[in-house]
């Protein structure tokens, strides 16, 4: 193929490297990938945790393009179109009990950064304009937007921009492979981590903390299970001290864990959701933050006239992404995917854990559809393993991610059990020749 890759700066990712052997994909339909030279690949990781039911499905196809046609845009402050107020009811059907008010945006950073924003204008709202610190958590990951990368717990994504937003703190990790290693399922220890957030309302008091962030389970940092009972344990300590609760699902909503939301799976309900990928199945960008109908309500007071949150995109609810996710939860609905994660999770289970004692193996982890195994660091060359498990399951017709030392693996939910077994093969022979 004759392209010149030189104009292209690529995103997180290693451009130099890359374009010394590309890896390129051009077709995509169901579970598979196709190189421009025609190798198919099996996706093993949605594109990026997004394409949830599966490439190029006629239906989603077929709803944007008659959208294009039918209206390309429409402006979406101070006017509306029918598509963006269908949705939003339409998904109060998917979303755990009383987070029926939605924002629409394009993206999980996106996402994030409006529900930042949407807990410092509550509390504004409420007479708490003293409530302006943001928590987030280490090892998590909130998008690259200055509230995500502020909030988030990834050094390396956080050092090269200064000094970020003022008035951030974050809670300790919860990833402990001395207790936790190779846990089916939740890791029975860590709690007690949840008590972190009390010693940060020691530091700074409570009224000054105007909300919490976490992944309800940490997906880029390598799929980290939340242990038993600590999203309870933070859920409470948030509400005795009138902190919000928000849970990133941008990789955890839309079924991922074999349940719509991993808060209906934890049984753990936020004050705010963020999401994106899923939502139109990848195809077309688009992000939604829910929020519990009381903090909507509190805005909605004033001057009937006034615009009660000076806050969206030019792309918000975008007519090409309505159609899009509407033709998604329909594919959902009719193919039962928000829940099949809870059906296949027992084989995704067993596959990967069968894979347990191969060499530099020191952890293996899932839930619903995802699932992760971790390597010791090679001495010198931390995440060097993972990156030439990615690279070497490529070459074999599987694609993985590989981030920091871990291999994470999430399928779309359409996977069939001997997909999951062919992902099993693939990673055990490429984990054999591992040095
Ligand atoms: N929140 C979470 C929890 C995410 O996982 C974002 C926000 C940002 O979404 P956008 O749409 O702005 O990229 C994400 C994105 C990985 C990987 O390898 C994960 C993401 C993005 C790229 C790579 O795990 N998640």
């Amino acid at each position: 193929m004759d392209l010149n890759l030189d104009a292209l700066w690529m995103p997180f990712t290693a451009n130099r490297d890359f374009k010394q052997a590309p890896r390129l994909v051009s077709r995509a339909e169901g579970m598979h990938y196709w190189t421009p030279d025609g190798r198919r690949i099996l996706d093993g990781t949605a594109g990026l945790w997004c394409v949830n039911a599966g490439h190029a499905r006629p239906r989603i196809v077929a709803a944007i393009a008659r959208q294009a046609a039918e209206m390309d845009f429409a402006p979406p402050f101070q006017m509306g179109h029918p598509l963006a107020f269908e949705l939003a009811h339409r998904l109060q059907r998917y979303t755990p009990a009383g987070l029926s008010r939605v924002f629409f945006t394009n993206s999980g950073s996106e996402s994030v950064d409006t529900a930042l924003k949407i807990a410092l204008a509550y509390h504004r709202v409420r007479g708490e304009s003293h409530r302006t610190r943001l928590i987030g958590r280490e090892r998590g990951y909130h998008g690259v937007n200055f509230g995500g990368t502020a909030v988030g717990g990834i050094g390396g994504n956080r050092k090269a921009f200064g000094s970020s937003l003022s008035g951030i703190d974050h809670l300790r990790h919860t990833h402990d492979l001395t207790r936790n290693a190779f846990t089916r399922g939740q890791p029975a220890h860590g709690a007690e981590l949840a008590d972190d957030l009390e010693r940060l309302v020691a530091l700074h008091d409570a009224s000054t903390i105007a909300a919490v962030i976490v992944e309800p389970m940490a997906g880029s940092t390598g799929a980290l299970m939340p242990p038993k009972g600590y999203l309870e344990r933070l859920r409470e300590i948030c509400t005795r001290h009138g902190i919000l609760l928000i849970f990133d699902e941008v990789i955890t909503g839309f079924g991922r864990l074999g349940a719509p939301f991993a808060a209906q799976h934890y049984g753990v309900t936020p004050d705010i959701l963020t999401t994106a990928k899923g939502l139109t199945n990848g195809c077309v960008p688009m992000g939604a933050v829910f929020v519990q109908q009381g903090i909507h309500d509190a805005f909605m007071q004033g001057p009937p006239t006034a615009i009660e949150l000076p806050h969206g995109y030019t792309y918000s609810g975008h007519p090409l992404a309505c159609a899009a996710a509407l033709a998604t939860l329909d594919t959902f609905d009719e193919e039962g995917l928000l829940t099949r994660g809870a059906q296949l999770q027992t084989s995704l289970e067993n596959a990967l854990h069968s894979l347990r004692g191969l060499p530099h193996v020191i952890d293996i982890r899932n839930t619903g559809l995802v699932g992760a195994i971790e390597f010791e660091p090679r001495p010198g060359a931390p995440g060097r393993r993972a990156f030439e498990m990615f690279q070497s399951c490529w070459d074999a017709g599987l694609l993985v991610r590989a981030t920091g030392d871990n291999i994470a693996i999430s399928p779309p939910l359409i996977v069939s059990e001997s997909q999951i077994d062919q992902i099993a093969t693939t990673l055990r022979e490429a984990m054999i020749a591992l040095a």
